[in-house]
């Protein structure tokens, strides 16, 4: 281990080293002179179909169960995945759960708060509360006055952040998924040149920079933003790798320099898929029958395409794809690929 993350507790919520797949049909499509694989975070728990927030919530639970709350209070849009797995948490842990969900999206479809995300939420027990707010990765109001509700009806909040982000112990789950990279490398005998992560909140991102700059590899992590807002996640990247580096004593100082975010796939809008993105869904689908949604995934998955195809990655490269999840939302997209 080259950081010092030993020294926090972890609170098991997924099944353990996810498993890296080398996805050959489509490196061949797209020209074969880089070798893409996926490290499947989407397959990492039996949580209510798992994602990326489980990792940064293993180490957010144990300090939740110490501070002896019994409600954990989080935010998202109204198809989040991180508040789908705040519930899930919940459930598992025994607390209750209070979710927020902003119409961070213009997305327009009969059913959209009707499925997905939302409705595997509202199975799992959570008090769902639509707020009509846009997109926006800060500290929000609406969240601050759930907590605030949640103590004046004699309940006791522990703060979830979006995406689990600016929460002090938020960049360590990702950390870990560095070091599991490293022994995964070292079992399989070659290393990744490149690591593609996308990027909204930034906690996952932030995790990996500090976990990967351990091994003098943090500009290897190669963000895509699919926020649209990319000085803010930029910003806020920064802001957690280096406090992360802090906790884990990293022996490196992390400067806005070693942050790699690619700002030209969000596309229209945060949550909003371009044809791009869909062509990006759908040829991921078609050849090689791993799904990815319109809000994230599709718009990493469309940029490593692209950078790929621009011959931003070396010859001979090895890319790894980090997959974090997020596919239940598609269903709120129904009407976007009625026929496919
Ligand atoms: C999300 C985030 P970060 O927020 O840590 O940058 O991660 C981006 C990301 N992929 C990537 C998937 C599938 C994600 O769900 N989702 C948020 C949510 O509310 O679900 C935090 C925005």
């Amino acid at each position: 281990m080259l950081t010092r993350l030993d020294k926090f507790e972890r609170y098991p919520l997924t099944f353990g080293p996810t498993p890296i797949e080398k996805l050959e049909t489509l490196s061949t499509h797209l020209g074969g002179d880089v070798e893409i694989y996926a490290k499947r975070e989407d397959c990492n728990s039996g949580l209510a179909f798992g994602g990326n927030k489980l990792r940064k919530l293993e180490y957010i639970v144990p300090d939740a169960i110490a501070s002896g709350a019994d409600t954990l209070v989080s935010i998202g849009g109204v198809q989040s995945n991180h508040t789908r797995l705040v519930a899930a948490t919940a459930a598992k842990i025994g607390f209750k759960c209070r979710l927020v969900q902003e119409s961070w999206v213009p997305h327009e479809d009969a059913v959209y708060d009707r499925v997905g995300n939302i409705l595997l939420s509202r199975v799992m027990g959570a008090d769902v509360e639509l707020v009509d707010e846009g997109f926006d990765i800060g500290i929000r109001e609406s969240w601050e006055n759930a907590l605030r509700d949640v103590e004046a009806k004699g309940g006791k909040p522990y703060a979830i952040p979006a995406g689990a982000s600016v929460h002090k112990y938020g960049g360590l789950g990702f950390v870990g998924f560095a070091e599991e990279v490293r022994d995964q490398e070292a079992a399989q005998g070659f290393k990744f040149d490149y690591i593609v992560v996308c990027t909204v909140t930034g906690s996952t991102h932030a995790g990996m920079l500090v976990g990967f700059a351990a091994d003098g590899r943090a500009r290897n992590v190669i963000g895509i933003d699919a926020s649209g807002t990319p000085e803010q996640t930029k910003a806020q990247v920064l802001e957690i790798a280096q406090n992360t580096a802090k906790l884990v004593e990293l022996d490196y100082k992390i400067t806005e320099d070693d942050i790699i975010l690619h700002e030209d796939y969000a596309y229209p809008y945060y949550g909003v898929p371009s044809e791009e993105t869909k062509d990006a869904i759908r040829t991921c689908a078609r050849l090689e029958g791993m799904m990815t949604d319109p809000v994230y995934e599709g718009k990493s998955m469309q940029g490593m395409m692209d950078l790929v195809k621009k011959g931003y990655f070396p010859k001979g490269s090895k890319v790894l794809y980090a997959h974090l999840g997020g596919v239940p939302a598609i269903n709120g997209y129904g009407y976007t690929f009625r026929n496919g």
